[in-house]
């Protein structure tokens, strides 16, 4: 009987902490020519979204919107820097470099 309660409080918390992150999805965003290579992306809470840049000159990646406020810095050719979307809503990424960089991430 003790037994079955260990396993059934085991199950329980592998169920709550560790499955969100098991099925959490990865995804990538190129910076090329000075556009992010998508205009907009959908995404489900607690995935995490890859930036990287690949173009000759270097890029950043920030968001001031509600859901999500970021600021992942300057970066050069190659590099990739990543968020973690925990919150439903809509953000607008941005480039502080280029000001006509932007893209939308929704997330739900
Ligand atoms: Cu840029």
């Amino acid at each position: 009987m003790k037994t079955y309660r260990t396993q059934y409080i085991l199950f329980a918390w592998m169920a709550l902490f560790a499955a969100p992150q098991a099925f959490s999805a990865e995804h990538v965003v190129e910076q090329k020519q000075k556009k992010f290579t998508v205009p907009q992306l959908d995404v489900k809470v607690g995935d995490s979204v890859q930036f990287k840049n690949s173009d000759e000159i270097n890029h950043n990646v920030f968001s001031l919107s509600d859901s999500k406020t970021f600021d992942l810095g300057s970066y050069p050719k190659g590099q990739t820097r990543s968020v973690v979307f925990d919150k439903p809503g809509e953000v607008e990424v941005e480039c502080a470099i280029h000001p006509d960089m932007k893209m939308k991430v929704k997330v739900k």
